[in-house]
């Protein structure tokens, strides 16, 4: 509960000023209420507005995006990119495709990237962007028409040190080619202004798989530092079948755990014997098919038609790996009850609030999505210094480095939760090592 002043205060008008926007309120009141113990030490803050500043973005831009569709007929979507905060480096965060894409939804994804991009200890600002377009059931042609709609508009706003989108939901190294395409021809211009590019043309080696493995490179450390354990012989529970999924799922085998679930918008399957991942490989990221079709090819597979079902499954780890609010309380409930012992946010803002304070009261280790899931992000950072530089590191020194990262964010966020007196509680760890950085720069800064 918000007990301090001024933080209630800027809350409140937060609220009057964005009713409609309820993600976004939900991801502001987690941010507030663990800053609780740091702004009472900190009068600087308020005397110069810091978070007055902080939860209104730097702009947001909204366009039409108007394409034809496969027969002939005029679409139109809605696009946005929400530029947040660019007080440690040039805007940077996903563009997200999706039919629940609202101003809210980016607004939320925006503001959290800001705290997540500073824990990856790079300098990269928070923005996040995408559209209502629903990339399902659509022909290539038509995902290059919408791209290359899209970014003649928002190439206007973005640059190499402007503003670096990337690859979230509905956008992977199909879209980001098209987008970069529509870029470069636009402004005539060679330059890394995308990240998640195609190898041929400037990506980074193990970005597509940074987010999952960075997942697990952060749960391994939890484990390591707060049980003393290692990941081999747990079993885990992923929902999602998507970019992060997929490579968390991939991680998590090779550190020796075995991964008995994936789900998508329609469903999850429960295998028994571990996913095979070829197969799920195959089904999502080739054929771009259900995940029900994994339990019509792989024996002794259950499929079940209600995705949240997955959290009924016994294991030791839950990785939410789909998207918001995905982890109720009632799922919370049913994991406790079976013996969870840890879970870890792959997708942004998975859990909801009550889900979280429950797993944390029931001693359950929690991972938030800020500090779990920024590996993607930092490695998109590291693309970003290997086009400046015009150079590209080998798989393994990339996938070092994201390593080194994440073990870094950990220990940063576990260390803040102690110095806030609640030691091990790394939503507040989190929150706190992340807003240091930006508040930091943004009072060395001045007003803006
Ligand atoms: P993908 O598009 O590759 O996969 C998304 C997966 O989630 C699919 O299985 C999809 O199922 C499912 N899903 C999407 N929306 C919904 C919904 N409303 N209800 C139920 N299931 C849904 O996306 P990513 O794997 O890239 O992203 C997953 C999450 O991870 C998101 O929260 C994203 O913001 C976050 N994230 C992504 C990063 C990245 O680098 N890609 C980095 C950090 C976080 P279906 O196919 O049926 O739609
Ligand atoms: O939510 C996220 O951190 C992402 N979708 C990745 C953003 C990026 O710029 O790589």
């Amino acid at each position: 509960m918000l007990t301090n002043e001024y933080l209630k205060r800027v809350y409140e008008d937060t609220q009057n000023r964005n009713a409609a926007d309820k993600e976004f309120l939900q991801a502001v009141y987690e941010v507030f209420d663990s800053l609780q113990p740091y702004v009472e030490k900190h009068p600087e803050l308020e005397k110069n507005g810091i978070m007055e500043r902080l939860v209104e973005p730097d702009r947001m831009v909204s366009f039409r995006v108007a394409w034809v569709d496969d027969a002939g007929k005029v679409r139109v979507n809605r696009g946005y990119r929400c530029q947040f905060n660019s007080s440690i480096g040039p805007y940077k965060g996903g563009l997200r495709f999706h039919p629940t894409v609202t101003r809210s939804v980016i607004k939320f994804l925006g503001f959290e990237q800001i705290f997540k991009n500073s824990l990856t200890s790079l300098p990269l600002g928070g923005g996040k962007g995408g559209s209502d377009f629903d990339p399902k059931g659509k022909s290539d042609g038509e995902i290059m028409r919408f791209c290359q709609a899209f970014m003649t508009e928002l190439h206007r706003y973005i640059g190499a040190d402007v503003d670096v989108p990337a690859g979230d939901i509905g956008v992977g190294g199909r879209e980001i080619g098209y987008l970069f395409g529509q870029y470069k021809f636009l402004k005539n211009n060679f330059t890394g202004v995308l990240t998640g590019k195609g190898l041929e043309f400037g990506g980074s080696l193990a970005r597509t798989e940074a987010t999952g493995y960075g997942l697990l490179y952060f749960v391994e450390e939890m484990f390591r530092c707060m049980r003393c354990e290692s990941l081999e012989g747990k079993t885990v529970v992923i929902s999602g079948a998507g970019n992060v999924a997929i490579y968390a799922a991939q991680k998590a085998t090779q550190l020796g755990a075995k991964v008995v679930t994936m789900s998508d918008s329609k469903g999850y399957v429960y295998d028994p014997n571990g996913i095979n991942l070829d197969v799920m490989k195959q089904i999502k990221e080739v054929e771009r098919a259900r995940i029900s079709e994994y339990a019509k090819r792989v024996p002794g597979v259950t499929y079940g038609d209600n995705r949240s079902d997955v959290w009924k499954i016994p294991c030791d780890i839950a990785l939410p790996c789909a998207t918001q609010n995905e982890l109720d309380e009632e799922s919370a409930k049913a994991l406790v009850a079976n013996g969870v012992q840890a879970v870890a946010e792959g997708a942004n803002m998975p859990s909801t609030p009550e889900a979280i304070e429950y797993l944390l009261a029931h001693g359950v280790l929690f991972g938030p999505a800020k500090a779990a899931n920024a590996g993607g992000v930092a490695t998109s950072g590291l693309e970003m210094s290997q086009n400046s530089q015009r150079y590209s590191w080998s798989f393994e020194e990339v996938d070092k480095k994201l390593k080194n990262i994440m073990v870094n964010i950990f220990h940063n966020s576990y260390n803040a939760s102690k110095d806030c007196g609640m030691e091990g509680n790394l939503v507040v760890g989190a929150n706190v090592a992340g807003f240091i950085k930006v508040s930091n720069a943004m009072l060395a800064e001045g007003v803006f």
